[in-house]
This record gives C-alpha cells, sequence and structure tokens, in this order.
C-alpha cells in the first residue's frame, strides 16, 4: 500500500510538471476503487478522451484505479473538499450524506437495470443530483452496476430463512444494514478492499455483489453460492468537486456534461458485455448459481420502506420511480 502511494505520489508530480512546462493543459485526476479495464474505468477514461478532443488538449483526465487513492469513503472525501478532481463510486457510500441518494439505493426499487438506467439518465436522476451540490460535488452522470445478490462460502441461500445466523458484508450505509436484518441476517458495513480477506477468514459468511464485482474482487474464490436474488440495483455516480466545476468556462462546462452523457452510453455497452463475461468465468471456475423466488425477498423489505421512506419528497420520488416504464 505504501508503494503504491509512493508510485501515486510520484506520477502526480510528473503530472504537476507537465502542467508547466505544457503550461495550457489541465490534468484533473479520478479515483476508482476497481481495477484498469474494468468498465466504470473505461468509460472513465473514455470521457477523459473525449474531453480531451473537445477541448483541444486543454484538459486531461488521469484515471487512479484499483483504490491507489483510497476506499470509496476516503476518496468521497477527496472529491469533496478538492483534493481530487472527479470520483466514481457507487451511490450506496453517499447515503448518509445526501438523503435522495436514499431513494435509488432502496432494495427493489428498480425492476430492472434497464429501467434504472431510464430513471437516473432522465428528470429524476437530475433531480437526485440537485442534492450533491451543497455537499460539494456536481454529478456529471450515472453508470450501471448492475444487480446486486448475495453469495456465500458455505451454505447457499434459497430462502430468506436461510440468512438466519449468517454475517454478510454491505456496503457502509444503513438501509443495507437493515435490509439484512430485515432478511433475518447480521449485516456487516466494511471498505469493499477488505471483503476478500474477511469472507477467506471466516469474519463474514459472505457478501453481495454484481457479477462483475463478485469476478474481479476474487469474491468467487471464497464464496462459490450465489443466489440471484437481485435485491438491489444501485446506480454507480461520476462526480467532480464543485471547486474545480466553478473553475471552468459555461462553454467548457457544457462539454463536460455531454462528454460524461456520452461515457455513460459507452459504459452500459462494456458492462452488458462484462455481465455476461463475469457470470461465465465465475461459472466455469465453479460457482453455483441458484435463482430464488424473489417475492419473498421482495416482501421482507416493507420494514425497510416503513423506516426510510417517510420524508413526503422521499415518497414522491419512490412513487414516480415506480410508475416510470
Ligand atoms: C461495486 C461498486 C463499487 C463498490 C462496491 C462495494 O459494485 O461498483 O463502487 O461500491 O460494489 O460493494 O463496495
Amino acid at each position: 500500500m505504501f508503494q503504491m502511494t509512493k508510485l501515486a505520489a510520484a506520477t502526480l508530480l510528473a503530472a504537476a510538471m507537465s502542467v508547466t512546462a505544457a503550461s495550457a493543459q489541465t490534468v484533473l485526476r479520478s479515483s476508482d476503487t476497481h481495477p484498469d479495464g474494468y468498465p466504470t474505468v473505461e468509460a472513465v477514461k473514455y470521457f477523459g478522451q473525449l474531453i480531451e478532443e473537445r477541448t483541444a488538449g486543454r484538459y486531461k483526465v488521469e484515471v487512479y484505479h484499483s483504490a491507489q487513492l483510497g476506499q470509496e469513503a476516503d476518496t468521497i472525501e477527496q472529491v469533496r473538499s478538492g483534493v481530487i478532481d472527479l470520483n466514481r463510486v457507487s451511490m450506496g457510500p453517499w447515503n448518509g450524506l445526501v438523503p435522495e441518494t436514499q431513494v435509488p439505493s432502496l432494495p427493489y426499487v428498480f425492476r430492472s437495470p434497464e429501467h434504472m438506467r431510464g430513471v437516473m439518465l432522465g428528470d429524476i436522476g437530475a433531480e437526485i443530483a440537485k442534492g450533491f451540490e451543497q455537499h460539494g460535488v456536481v454529478v456529471l452522470t450515472y453508470y450501471d452496476g448492475g444487480s446486486r445478490s448475495f453469495y456465500t462460502s458455505k451454505k447457499p441461500i434459497e430462502t430468506p430463512a436461510d440468512l438466519a445466523g449468517m454475517k454478510l458484508r454491505v456496503m457502509q450505509s444503513d438501509i443495507f444494514v437493515d435490509m439484512v436484518a430485515a432478511l433475518g441476517g447480521t449485516a456487516t458495513p466494511m471498505p469493499y478492499g477488505e471483503v476478500y480477506s474477511a469472507i477467506q477468514t471466516g469474519v463474514v459468511d459472505g457478501a453481495e455483489n454484481n457479477f462483475p464485482s463478485y469476478d474481479t474482487a476474487g469474491h468467487f474464490e471464497v464464496a462459490k453460492n450465489y443466489s440471484l436474488d437481485e435485491h438491489l440495483i444501485v446506480p454507480e455516480v461520476f462526480v467532480m468537486s464543485k471547486a474545480a466545476w466553478d473553475k471552468l468556462t459555461p462553454e467548457d462546462q457544457a462539454i463536460f456534461k455531454q462528454a460524461a452523457i456520452d461515457s455513460s452510453a459507452k459504459q452500459f455497452e462494456l458492462w452488458d458485455a462484462q455481465v455476461a463475461a463475469s457470470r461465465a468465468k465465475v461459472e466455469a471456475a465453479g460457482s453455483v448459481i441458484n435463482t430464488p423466488d424473489k417475492q419473498p425477498f421482495i416482501d421482507a423489505m416493507k420494514p425497510v420502506y416503513d423506516k426510510y421512506v417517510t420524508d413526503p419528497k422521499l415518497q414522491d420520488l419512490v412513487a414516480r420511480i415506480q410508475a416510470a416504464s
């Protein structure tokens, strides 16, 4: 880790020196927890290419993948304070800060990833984006994070009753803790980078995620039972620090916004291919995928909605999402 940090520091210094040399180019630093080649990493690189082209090289993006700049909760603080300019993270870790983000983080609120894409790239997504601004960031666009299901090291989950006595890792948000509790299990929130060893050493019995994360983080090696209950479809969010955004001219802001939207189209394509490839890979490696009846999982979520959807504004958002085609 120390080595990585030193490496990142050296790269940053080199980047800073090249700014002075070329003097006209601003290098924007972006963080991602995923490895190089992952659809979100590639989408942000594509965004970088587009803005470089469309501003005649005045702006350039460097993507620090593989959590080189830290775990998501830390990088959220970095982008809010302007230490880094860009960040691609899940919506989940924003739940404590931006109340509107709780809505697209609710279990079974979206019918499918396609439903989520339409909602988030439309008016509702724009409304949710407004909630970020008072916290120091501007939402550039949303990406697809697929649907998340439970995976376990010992016993597979076929019905909610199977969660009894199980400890499962969730992202750092109270909604997900309550979601697991409503199903009868115990949730342990922890950073993504700690999940592999937590499963391996038996600190938790499993976790939950989409196929690409289950694959690329290696979790399939230590938790072979994947139960396709698809309880969450949490969007990914690509944000810019407000400090950096405010330095752009209105023309450049429009270029950035359009490039971000174009990068979503690219990410959706890459995402679909990655889901299929990751699923095939983990199956070939011996993961057993079962498809439980989702209805008992859906029915168990009522207490989560009763607890989190009390504000009329959030109630209205939930109703509009459910009504959206
Ligand atoms: C992934 C998501 C990451 C991170 C991770 C997690 O699906 O892309 O941003 O939130 O899940 O479970 O922490």
